[in-house]
């Protein structure tokens, strides 16, 4: 242990007392609760992310937030040295540590230090970011005390997207290889990458080059005026709902436009404006537009995915490349996108549980992995044999001008994107497509399915909010929302759901 580490990790400990008896559970994408419960948890994964600097030999980022939930949460993601999420083992550390009592932490520290048998001599780095809520500011600093309590070094970046210090910890461990892990550094890199790409598309007008962003009252809105200097009028932003007078992700935001299937308050949108929706924390984002009769079409992640595999695909062609792509989705996303995708794209297609770190680590199988979940949080992955190849081809000189055009624009989409990731009755197996308890459910849900055309539904406990997710999709919105009723019915039934019955939508 570092000196004077036991003694300080004892003495913080206590001004982050834990309440007795409270349990928290390891989310979707970390801790995720009501703020006033987090101090402790905040202070305990500071001390677990500078176990795992230590453990990993590398910087570990811890980003305080809670994303698309209201203003009142709070919740913490982890991040590990690549930029992704923590590696699913080390989830049931934090959840230990988290729930140990206040007597027994260090014990606790002392199990996982043993079990990981992790050098306490070696020096430790963790970088800290926070989104705007009111809290954020205490939790951050309760995280940087349990850093410094165990010895470890920190940096804290103050307010930034949780893409922002995913790339900050990518950097920082690629040894400037990725980027430099400042945010002028992510501006830079990415609107460079932008423009050189944007090149191919110059004969756009200025309402194309125009676009209405809705920051969710977040921390988007005022990253995104940093990054606006340096995309030279190629792209002209307007943005809204910024945070200078609405509530953060109230009747805004990437999850609202989502689920509403509208846009968002705050702004008018004539038609054919083009709009698009950050969350709370500015790592989802889905983009819509109305039409010359008023409706609204919604550009999400299954939309994403569509369009970049198959922009890629061609770059692939062009540039003869033999690259495998897949892409990556969840039970979520609609069907007739997977139909389109395997049956017209020929591209492989994969199904995962919910979370970007399932995505993630399933993209990481092929060359290029395409991956979003229909709520709009993706990217995509590029393997080192695939970046290597790229740009190989785009340095070489004894091609066609048709491979060279297709390679350097391989080359600039790679950079211009960021690679870096009770309701518990209901359990769900299949990539959560199919519940296995309460019994009876997915008979009922099967039965139900079966009433209409083109229809598919299934549910699962959502692991960032209090509530239980049920999914519908059928051949028409009033057959869709009558499945989606008479399920959420099922699951009341069944479930043991609590107050009155869902109302039909
Ligand atoms: C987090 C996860 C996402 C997930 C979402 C909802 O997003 O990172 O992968 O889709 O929660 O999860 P659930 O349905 O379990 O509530 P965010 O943007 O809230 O961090």
């Amino acid at each position: 242990w570092p000196e004077g580490a036991i003694t300080k990790v004892l003495e913080k400990s206590s001004l982050h007392p834990k309440p007795a008896g409270l349990v928290l559970q390891y989310g979707t994408a970390g801790f995720r609760t009501n703020a006033k419960q987090l101090d402790h948890i905040m202070f305990r994964m500071g001390l677990l992310a500078t176990l795992r600097s230590r453990k990993t030999k590398a910087t570990i980022g811890v980003m305080v937030t809670a994303s698309h939930n209201p203003e009142e949460d709070n919740g913490v993601k982890l991040i590990d040295p690549m930029g992704e999420m923590l590696t699913a083992t080390w989830e049931d550390f934090a959840t230990q540590l988290a729930n140990t009592e206040q007597k027994e932490l260090l014990a606790a520290l002392k199990d996982i230090i043993n079990k990981e048998a992790i050098n306490m001599k070696l020096e430790a780095e963790v970088f800290v970011g926070k989104d705007t809520r009111s809290s954020s500011a205490s939790l951050s600093q309760a995280v940087l005390d349990g850093v410094h309590a165990l010895g470890g070094q920190s940096k804290d970046y103050g307010l930034v997207t949780t893409p922002q210090l995913h790339y900050m910890v990518c950097c920082q461990n690629s040894h400037g290889q990725y980027g430099e892990a400042t945010v002028e550094g992510y501006c830079s890199k990415l609107s460079q990458a932008f423009l050189a790409l944007s090149k191919n598309a110059s004969n756009r007008t200025d309402d194309q080059k125009h676009l209405f962003v809705d920051g969710a009252n977040g921390i988007g809105a005022p990253k995104l005026r940093e990054v606006e200097s340096h995309l030279k009028k190629q792209l002209q932003i307007s943005i809204f709902n910024d945070g200078s007078r609405g509530k953060l992700n109230h009747q805004c935001g990437a999850d609202f436009v989502k689920v509403q299937q509208k846009p968002p308050t705050g702004v008018e949108i004539s038609p054919g404006d083009r709009c698009c929706s950050f969350d709370g924390d500015a790592d989802r984002i889905v983009y819509y537009y109305t039409d010359s009769r008023g409706f609204f079409h919604l550009l999400d992640g299954d939309k994403i995915a569509t369009l970049i595999s198959t922009f890629l695909k061609e770059l692939l062609v062009q540039a003869g490349l033999d690259l495998k792509i897949a892409v990556v989705q969840t039970a979520y996303a609609n069907g007739s996108s997977t139909r389109y995708l395997e049956d017209t794209m020929k591209v492989i297609v994969r199904c995962t549980k919910t979370g970007v770190k399932h995505l993630h680590h399933a993209a990481q199988e092929f060359d290029i992995g395409v991956y979003f979940e229909a709520n709009g949080h993706g990217t995509v992955l590029f393997s080192k044999t695939a970046e290597e190849k790229v740009q190989l081809l785009a340095k070489s000189t004894n091609i066609n001008d048709e491979r060279k055009r297709a390679a350097l624009l391989l080359q600039n989409t790679v950079n211009v994107i960021n690679q870096v990731s009770d309701r518990r009755v209901i359990e769900t197996t299949d990539a959560e497509r199919r519940a296995v308890s309460p019994a009876g459910l997915q008979e009922a849900i099967d039965g139900l399915v079966k009433k209409y055309k083109q229809a598919r539904s299934f549910v699962r406990p959502s692991g960032t909010e209090d509530v239980v997710r049920v999914y519908a999709e059928a051949d028409s919105q009033e057959s869709a929302d009558a499945l989606a009723h008479e399920v959420s019915l099922a699951v009341h039934r069944l479930a043991g759901g609590v107050g009155a019955e869902p109302k039909p939508l």
